[in-house]
């Protein structure tokens, strides 16, 4: 099998903890290369401090290692975007225009884009979103991505770079927690039923959002990146699904396990969010072009969650 050298920025955050021990399962330890601006406490193998602002930080990186793919995972997310807007725009577009030019100027082979559902806004079908919608996104997170899908499909159109990207619904896992988003309710809640406490939630009872297990969304990027080339038809970003659910169904669903579970329902600043965003996607072009088929639904993603997280627990006593 050829060797890939892989670069993951943002390595320390929800996905790019768990995404950086799969590719290193996959490509071998000496292969991957983690990066964040922190040093991180949950990493095995080779580690590298860099802030993706910085230009030359990421071309020493990936001249030195000579790597052939990055996972570019760093943003600011939906709420703490809001909070300092031009800030996060800052942010988020610097780092990847610095992937987009390196990739370029040293021949990176595959790159990777993670795109969200906050691209999309009012002026949307709500149900099942069209791949191919009219992009008016409410938060300046949404904002960098839909640049950020043009961006990436320009620098195919024009340079050839292979980029790929998804556009991730909320996504849960027992693995790691999320930071500043909106769907970041749906992993506390499993956290505050395992400890037998009550949870308040930001978001209103039916506050519908799409969703999908951590299980599924390392796969359906795994499975992208390994696509043939020439199966790739979106050059923006793909629409994803994997299970679409509210606050009052998740809680239904924990109490089956945990009858003494307790919710309470204070909506913030995140519900003008969650309102902005579709309630489940069509994701028929991941289907056709890379055969994606989610695997959990709400029911099999509780009885993992609470089984891994159990699991946990007892290790950590
Ligand atoms: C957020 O809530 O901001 C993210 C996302 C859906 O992109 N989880």
């Amino acid at each position: 099998m050829h060797t890939e050298k892989i670069l993951i920025i943002g390595a320390n955050g929800q996905l790019g903890t768990v995404l950086t021990q799969r590719l290193q399962e996959k490509w071998g330890l000496k292969n991957v290369i983690a990066s964040d601006i922190y040093p991180s406490d949950q990493l095995n193998g080779k580690f590298e401090i860099l802030d993706a602002t910085n230009f030359d930080g990421v071309q020493k990186i990936v001249k030195h290692y000579r790597i052939t793919q990055i996972y570019h995972l760093a943003a600011v997310l939906s709420a703490n975007g809001e909070k300092d807007p031009l800030k996060t725009w800052n942010i988020n577009m610097t780092t990847l225009f610095n992937v987009l030019e390196t990739s370029r100027l040293n021949s990176v082979g595959k790159v990777f884009f993670p795109s969200s559902i906050a691209v999309f806004g009012d002026n949307v079908q709500k149900e099942l979103t069209p791949q191919y919608s009219i992009l008016t996104p409410s938060t300046v997170y949404g904002m960098s991505k839909v640049a950020g899908e043009n961006w990436v499909s320009y620098y195919h159109e024009k340079y050839g770079l292979d980029v790929r990207s998804i556009r991730y619904p909320g996504v849960i896992g027992y693995q790691s927690l999320p930071g500043g988003g909106t769907t970041d309710y749906a992993v506390e809640i499993y956290h505050k039923a395992m400890n037998n406490e009550p949870f308040e939630c930001f978001l209103k009872n039916t506050a519908t959002l799409p969703m999908i297990y951590m299980e599924d969304a390392i796969r359906a990027t795994i499975e992208l990146m390994d696509a043939p080339k020439t199966n790739i038809t979106v050059r923006s970003s793909y629409n994803l699904a994997g299970m679409s659910f509210s606050p009052m169904q998740i809680a239904k669903t924990i109490q089956k396990l945990y009858p003494d579970f307790k919710i309470a329902y204070k909506p913030d600043f995140r519900q003008e969010i969650a309102d902005s965003w579709p309630q489940s996607i069509d994701d028929s072009c991941a289907r056709k072009d890379w055969n994606w088929m989610p695997n959990y639904n709400l029911e099999s993603m509780t009885e993992d969650m609470i089984r891994n997280l159990k699991l946990r627990e007892e290790c950590f006593v």
